[in-house]
């Protein structure tokens, strides 16, 4: 089925110190992700970039750029609640913090539709810090803890309609802080570390979420940060971390949600094309894009979830 895809520039470069995440969307439309969608049979409309609302919340010492990135959540918390009722939002990050908006726009958006919502966290980090807990003071380390609406986010906008646990499933772990861990395991949130991958298999992980997800009659926003990916084959990452996802693994994730029909929102974050090999990492982001919105080397008569 096409669709009408809308590509949100989103420079967001406030959620950790290392700079460069903010020429991501550039990178993305030069690697020709407009062309590639197109080409799929999509109506694609690049909205070109935004810019972070000026924002009077006080900063605080151990956070870098509170107040900047609070106005990043606003504004992209509004952009993605627009995007949202005229068809389906691509963010092109900047990095991870630009999800604490995406994430609480389209939350807002199926909540007003009374459709509950899903997230799909593709990540070597669980970004399930609060500002209280982080030790690096880097936002992008938060996104999770806002949007399941944990304590501690007094500087931001409120959370009308925080994610529940259980909507929520990590794919690709293999970064977690104490204070993380603690808290995740204490919570009701699907996560799968490498070593699931490795032994089970990507669909046999996340399959059985798609089947929730779809029972449920829900929306899916799938947020897929680069270090997800193993960082030979995805340099362009200012955290990388060894053992990640092949380029087959992340193929068939894209390739899954795709059949499913469910995803109803995108993230591509965290590419630091400063960072980056002749734009192989920008490259493998767009084509795994692609993959999640039908690209197929042939079709499968019956795509089945399980
Ligand atoms: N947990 C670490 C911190 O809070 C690293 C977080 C890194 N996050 C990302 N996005 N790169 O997943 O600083
Ligand atoms: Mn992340
Ligand atoms: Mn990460």
């Amino acid at each position: 089925m096409t669709k009408t895809i809308l590509l949100i520039g989103a420079p967001v470069d406030s959620g950790k110190t290392r700079q460069g995440c903010l020429m991501g969307p550039d990178a993305y439309r030069v690697a020709r992700l407009p062309g590639a969608l197109a080409d799929l049979g999509h109506e694609v409309r690049d909205l070109g970039n935004l810019a972070p609302r000026p924002c009077a919340v006080a900063a605080m010492d151990h956070l870098f750029e509170l107040p900047r990135t609070v106005g990043w959540t606003q504004t992209l918390s509004a952009a993605a609640q627009d995007a949202m009722a005229q068809g389906l939002p691509i963010f092109l990050g900047g990095d991870h913090a630009l999800s604490l908006g995406s994430v609480h726009g389209v939350a807002a958006h199926a909540a007003a539709q009374g459709r509950p919502q899903f997230v799909l966290w593709l990540d070597a980090h669980s970004d399930f810090h609060t500002p209280q807990t982080t030790q690096s003071g880097n936002l992008h380390g938060t996104p999770l803890a806002y949007v399941t609406g944990q304590p501690g986010f007094d500087a931001f906008p409120p959370v009308p309609h925080p994610i529940p646990q259980e909507n929520l499933c990590i794919l690709g772990l293999r970064s977690v802080d104490g204070a993380e861990r603690a808290a995740l395991e204490a919570s009701r949130i699907n996560r799968h570390d490498m070593r699931a991958i490795d032994e089970h298999g990507i669909k046999a992980l996340l399959a059985p979420f798609l089947a929730r997800v779809a029972q449920a009659g829900g929306a899916l926003h799938v947020s897929l940060d680069v270090d997800f990916l193993d960082p030979s084959i995805a340099p362009a990452v200012g955290t990388t971390v060894p053992g990640g996802a092949t380029v087959r693994e992340a193929h068939l994730a894209m390739e899954l949600i795709h059949d499913s029909s469910l995803m109803t929102s995108m993230d591509l974050v965290e590419l630091n094309p400063m960072l980056d090999e002749r734009g192989r990492t920008a490259q493998v982001m767009v084509d795994l894009c692609a993959s999640a919105l039908g690209r197929r080397v042939f079709d499968r008569p019956t795509p089945r979830l399980l």
